[in-house]
């Protein structure tokens, strides 16, 4: 009996820290391509904690997806299931003329939607910003990611995608944004297009891992939703998602400038005001390295709340992989120059605010209202009828 207590106990323990919901939502066909990567990375996840949706006009390209993303079409009065043809006002006309079918994508009370989109084409560029106030008055947390179009694509494609992001950032928490060009600083020269993409892709869908690793494994030091959710509390925030790997014997000071300096994000990291980090590894992790990641951090953004995750896998053996998360305010970020010249002076590392903390109260009462709620979502798990793959 005695140890069958201690099971259940123990049982109690994990769940409470690990049952956030959260749905990514992938728009159009680069954003389809991004969540089909990062489904795949994460298959052994339960779906009931991370399910992926590809949304999009064009049937032809929901298909193509693997099994481990669930497709949803829309706007087939205009676009007869083909797509918009790279107009991103058909885009647009397609995702209003379905706002309805569309709240059925927020109906599971999912904790936090992430939007994924490449924006310049039509699909996504149109549907986009529908789709995000659609879960801005729905009073939803959403954060989104989005890819710019090459500059060699033209000026077209970029303004549209520029104009749609301006208004996808108003209805979101947090946003983050990966130029294509950028991947011109970290691919060979003689790269074709599509691996070209791939490498974007599989860099973002290895931060995005990172990070839902961090909400969803356990640690020695956790981290968990209440800590991401004051990551991403705000509106219209700039977001800072990087992952690296690296080994416990490595330089300390490069493996803190490659998390730092991500070449591929718009934004860098600088002023952030909170900041989340999460290292994995076997026992061997140095204290230094914690405490040099920390202070870099603190240097960079003197004011950050610093939260700090540790997850100890004996697997790792001398392999290091840390995920940061790190938030701004979108204003602070024009006044970058002059707060670079004013640099405050560096704070003692006795007094940096790193918050190391379990949060268990806060997961205690978020798990006792989500309790409530389980016996009736359990059915919506199922994949329901409208995201089911059509079968011919
Ligand atoms: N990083 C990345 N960018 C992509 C990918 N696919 C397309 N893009 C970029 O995204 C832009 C839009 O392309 P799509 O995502 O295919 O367009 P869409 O939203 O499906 O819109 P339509 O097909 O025009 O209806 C392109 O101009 C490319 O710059 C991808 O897999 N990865
Ligand atoms: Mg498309």
């Amino acid at each position: 009996m005695k140890t069958k207590k201690k099971e259940v106990k123990k049982e109690v323990e994990s769940d409470t820290t690990k049952k956030i919901k959260i749905r990514i939502i992938g728009v159009g066909g680069g954003g389809g391509n991004i969540i089909s990567e990062l489904s795949k990375k994460l298959k052994d996840f339960s779906t009931q904690k991370v399910d992926f949706v590809a949304v999009n006009t064009d049937n032809q390209a929901l298909k193509s997806l693997p099994k481990t993303v669930k497709t949803f079409s829309f706007g087939n009065n205009t676009t007869r299931g083909l797509g918009t043809g790279r107009n991103f006002e058909v885009g647009e006309k397609a995702a209003k003329e379905d706002i309805e079918k569309m709240k059925q994508l927020f109906k599971e009370d999912r904790d936090l939607y992430i939007f994924v989109s490449s924006l310049g084409g039509g699909t996504g560029t149109g549907a986009t910003p529908v789709l995000v106030k659609i879960a801005e008055e729905m009073g939803l947390n959403s954060i989104g990611i989005f890819t710019l179009p090459f500059s060699f694509e033209g000026k077209k494609k970029m303004d549209a995608a520029l104009k749609s992001l301006e208004k996808i950032k108003e209805s979101l928490n947090a946003h983050m944004i990966l130029p294509n060009e950028k991947i011109f600083s970290i691919a060979k020269e003689e790269i074709s297009f599509a691996d070209s993409l791939n490498l974007l892709n599989s860099r973002l869908s290895e931060s995005l891992e990172g990070l839902l690793r961090t909400i969803y494994m356990p640690g020695l030091i956790n981290i968990d939703w209440a800590d991401i959710r004051t990551i991403i509390e705000g509106k219209k925030k700039t977001a800072y998602l990087n992952f690296t790997k690296a080994k416990s014997t490595s330089n300390v000071e490069e493996v803190t400038a490659e998390l730092l300096k991500s070449p591929v994000l718009e934004y860098p990291f600088e002023n952030a005001e909170n900041v989340m980090f999460n290292v994995e590894s076997d026992k061997n992790l140095s204290l230094q390295m914690l405490s040099l990641i920390s202070e870099k951090i603190s240097e960079l953004s003197p004011n950050a709340r610093i939260i700090f995750g540790l997850m100890q896998n004996p697997k790792f053996k001398n392999d290091i992989r840390i995920t940061i998360l790190a938030t701004a305010e979108e204003a602070k970020e024009e006044g970058k120059k002059k707060s670079k010249k004013q640099k405050p002076k560096k704070k003692p590392v006795e007094e940096k605010e790193v918050e190391i903390r379990k949060s268990a109260l806060e997961i205690k009462e978020e798990e006792s209202k989500e309790k409530e709620k389980e016996d009736e979502e359990e059915s919506v798990y199922e994949i329901p009828a409208f995201l089911r793959k059509k079968k011919k």
